[in-house]
């Protein structure tokens, strides 16, 4: 398969004024007929994508093309001698009812309950009809979609134009939609379901009446409030800050349970996984809720950086989604506490980003070269991407910040850019902002260095930080970035701030000085995350410990608990701690903090998980080792604060259910102490875990109680997990939590993951589910980085090669780090791989597989 690279990038020679499009949907198979009226704007052959598309007739101003006028070949349709202005109609047949990769047009469910949606970003479209399917081609699409009468609801992008009764055959309908916005084809989407509609209303700032509608199975449709109250507060937070506004009379949202990934920002019509817009205080956690809810916010902002503003090429993903996943994270951290908001952004980023970054496959925020596109839907670019606009968002300041946007917003509103575009747009107030595009440019996670020295004679403090990035193969050698780092000092007497600023260190090294420092002060770095870097600063325990009781900044309390932990963990790796001071530390926090912010107090609790520790080896990795450590200093924690549980378990009583910001906060925390309570063994434990289930009012209470009981394999667990399975049977997103809290439990074995796999509940052809077992089976490392466990795990790959490449190829990165295990692991680990590459044929799995056999 061909490398596609940045660099050669030219302008399509044909665009598109206006798209008619029939699709027509029978019982096993669908016709799509297309009219495509086209300018030529450059030189250079006509060519059109087409994948899995049989082409039925096709014609030019009316007059069939014979077959020595066109060529196919390649999944490329190429019509040399065109004229500069046609009008092109084709007529294709597509078999969306075997398309199991979900991408194009296909159908979801079994049986009697099926219906049909459209995947098309980012190269989905071309296996709807032949195509300039690529997203610098913007169109205005007219759609009619016609279906048996078994599926009532006929969707599309736009305004409904017309709707009616098939003359010909009684038994089918039709209905038209009429898109007046220019739109990429990824931005395609049509509907044919049996679906429930929960309407609202949303009046925008301009004075649009907005008709707001949330598709769903009729037993889904109560759970459907939640996300349409998301919807309308995303929709008035993006009108104040942001200042925009919805464009078009209608917003649709259509859930559907067979999805590859969240959810899709199609033009006024979009589509979402089940798990990511259903939500009911019964079925659904706190921390699943949370999540439908910046989904949901997510794909709305996306109207305006990713519809209304799209991208040049596929390499300027990040330009929508980094803007858009940075615009959720502030949207949400306006729903909750925003230290917490930002604790669990950056754990992600952590965990997820840097471990990618620390690998063989880290790549640039903006890549330069792909195979397949599909495998750069990458943390680094959607996350590390949102970290780069945070940093531009704080450089500037608010104010420029806005008045940067907005000039976004006015200048290339209704075109496909590049980063460099909205680097230039952002730059009008201060144009040192351009040189952050270095960021985009250069992979690997910078390592920030420091060390202070105080001076009493002239009361100075003095700081050097010094910043160091691998370099990558493949890539330059790597440059100094600007990196912001919000800086406080604390006096160590009082505990009260003496100097706070924004240093930008935008060198290999630099030293900072701060006058009328009257003693040494703590320094507290990094505040609030300022840049996406490591820290490696000269702290005494003292000092980290001295930070968790006295920072201001909710975040940084969260990052010395987590550099007490990792110093204390990876003792191994160069670091040496004494877990005294960090328990210490700890026991006098907690009490205080469980009243005043019990979320925070909560994750103030948190023990990196094993891969993110991982993640910080590179060489001879040892998963038991660091199982046993991790759990080790998990029992010190639970049993040095074992005094507490009660009194904490005791002050955070049942209480019927309510969706505050310090009600969730509570349901986290008594989930925490929980969890403790019975790692330290404390007398009656048990019985509370068994209590906060029969008696909980909703999911986060019932599930965490399950998921306590299971992980310490408490009397009558398996009773419990038969009640559940039974209670909720009929609900998949709880089904798949069923599966999911087995396949992680700390005691899995190769042998109950086989039994989940061959559950009659099991389904290869629903990601959710596949997920619910196979990803979750992956956090446990010691069982993973088996021979039978990899094995389970290649094989499944090796199953979804060819039905789902997509998924198959994202849960292979999840392998990535293979060769930093200890022998004989590594070798084993590298045999296996070998051998899923001799079995494996998608260029999605082959690229991902190329990479992580790189290493
Ligand atoms: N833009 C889509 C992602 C499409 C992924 C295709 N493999 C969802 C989102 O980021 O909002
Ligand atoms: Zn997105």
């Amino acid at each position: 398969p061909r490398k596609i690279h940045l660099t050669d990038y030219q302008l399509p020679s044909f665009d598109v004024d206006t798209v008619d499009l029939d699709i027509k949907i029978f019982d096993d198979h669908a016709t799509v007929d297309s009219r495509l009226v086209m300018n030529r704007q450059a030189a250079g052959d006509l060519v059109l994508y087409g994948e899995d598309v049989e082409l039925v007739t096709i014609m030019v101003d009316g007059e069939p093309l014979s077959s020595e006028q066109y060529s196919q070949a390649d999944g490329k349709l190429t019509i040399s001698d065109a004229p500069n202005n046609l009008t092109l109609e084709l007529q294709v047949r597509i078999h969306p009812q075997t398309n199991t990769a979900l991408e194009g047009l296909y159908m979801a469910g079994t049986g009697s309950d099926t219906m049909f949606v459209t995947q098309c970003e980012p190269e989905g479209f071309r296996k709807i009809t032949f195509y300039p399917d690529r997203p610098d081609v913007l169109a205005i699409f007219t759609t009619r979609v016609e279906a048996n009468k078994r599926y009532p609801t006929l969707l599309a992008n736009g305004n409904l134009v017309e709707q009616g009764d098939v003359v010909e055959a009684p038994d089918r309908h039709y209905a038209i939609w009429h898109d007046p916005t220019n739109k990429p084809s990824y931005l395609f989407a049509c509907v044919a379901a049996d679906l429930d509609v929960l309407t609202d209303h949303y009046t925008t700032s301009e004075g649009r009446e907005v008709l707001l509608e949330v598709y769903a199975k009729s037993s889904d449709i109560d759970k459907c409030h939640v996300g349409m109250q998301a919807l309308k507060d995303a929709m008035a937070w993006d009108e104040v800050n942001y200042g925009r506004a919805y464009d078009l009379d209608r917003y649709m949202i259509v859930a559907v349970s067979q999805f590859n990934m969240g959810a899709m920002e199609n033009k006024g019509l979009n589509i979402f996984n089940t798990a990511c817009v259903l939500s009911s205080p019964e079925t659904t956690t706190d921390a699943r809720s949370f999540n439908v809810k910046a989904v949901i916010a997510h794909e709305y902002f996306h109207n305006w950086t990713g519809n209304r503003i799209t991208c040049r090429d596929w390499f300027q993903l990040c330009l929508k989604e980094g803007f858009t996943v940075y615009r959720d994270q502030s949207f949400s951290a306006d729903q909750q506490s925003s230290a917490v908001q930002r604790i669990d952004d950056v754990a992600t980023l952590r965990a997820h980003q840097f471990t990618e970054d620390a690998g063989p496959l880290a790549h640039p925020v903006r890549p330069e070269s792909f195979v397949e596109i599909n495998n750069f839907y990458t943390t680094t670019v959607y996350e590390k991407g949102a970290e780069i606009v945070r940093m531009l968002a704080n450089t500037l300041g608010s104010d420029n910040f806005r008045k940067g946007t907005d000039e976004y917003f006015r200048r290339y509103d209704g075109q496909a850019v590049t980063v460099e575009d909205f680097l230039s747009a952002l730059s009008i107030t201060d144009d040192k902002i351009e040189n952050f595009i270095d960021w985009y440019r250069q992979p690997g996670t910078p390592m920030l260095s420091g060390h202070q020295a105080y001076d009493r004679e002239t009361q100075t403090l003095t700081i050097t930080l010094s910043q160091q990035t691998r370099h990558v193969n493949g890539f330059e050698a790597p440059k100094p970035l600007p990196i912001p780092v919000a800086t406080a000092l604390f006096d160590k007497a009082s505990g009260d701030i003496v100097g706070e600023r924004m240093l930008l260190l935008d060198q290999a090294e630099q030293t900072f000085s701060f006058d009328n420092i009257t003693s040494e002060p703590v320094v507290s770095l990094l505040r609030d995350f300022s840049a996406p870097v490591q820290l490696n600063y000269d702290y005494q325990d003292e000092d980290l410990a001295f930070l968790l009781t006295h920072e201001t900044n909710g975040f940084n309390r969260w990052q010395v608990t987590q550099m007490l932990v990792n110093r204390i963990l990876l003792q191994g790796q160069g670091t040496k701690s004494n877990p005294e001071v960090y328990l210490q530390a700890l026991a006098q926090t907690l009490p205080t903090l469980a009243t005043d912010d019990a979320m925070l107090a909560a994750r103030l609790l948190d023990i990196p998980s094993a891969q993110e520790l991982a993640s910080a080896i590179h060489k001879d990795y040892d998963p038991v080792l660091i199982k046993e450590q991790r759990e080790g200093l998990y029992r010190q924690v639970a049993e040095s604060l074992s005094p507490q549980w009660t009194t904490l378990y005791e002050q955070l009583p049942l209480q019927s259910y309510e969706d505050s910001s310090e009600a969730r906060g509570m349901r986290a925390l008594r989930n925490v102490v929980l969890d403790m309570a019975l790692t330290a063994k404390v007398t009656g434990a048990a019985e509370w875990a068994q209590q906060q289930y029969d008696n909980a009012s909703c999911m986060t209470e019932r599930f965490g109680a399950l998921k306590a009981m299971v992980n310490h394999q408490v009397a009558n667990a398996d009773k419990y997990l038969a009640d559940f399975y039974n209670r909720f049977q009929a609900d998949d997103l709880v089904i798949d939590l069923w599966f999911s809290v087995q396949a992680a439990a700390d005691n899995v074995n190769t042998d109950k993951i086989n039994d989940l796999l061959t559950h009659a509940d099991f389904d290869w052809n629903t990601p959710n589910r596949v997920r619910s077992v196979i990803s979750a089976f992956a956090s446990q490392p010691t069982v993973l980085w088996t021979s039978e466990g990899l094995r389970i795990y290649t094989d499944v790959i090796q199953r979804l090669d060819e039905s789902n490449p997509v998924l198959a190829s994202r849960l292979l990165q999840v392998l990535a780090r293979w060769y930093t295990l200890v022998e004989p692991r590594r070798q084993m680990a590298h045999e296996q791989l070998i051998s899923l590459q001799k079995k494996v044929s998608s260029k999605h799995v082959l690229e991902s597989l190329d990479s992580v056999l790189s290493a």
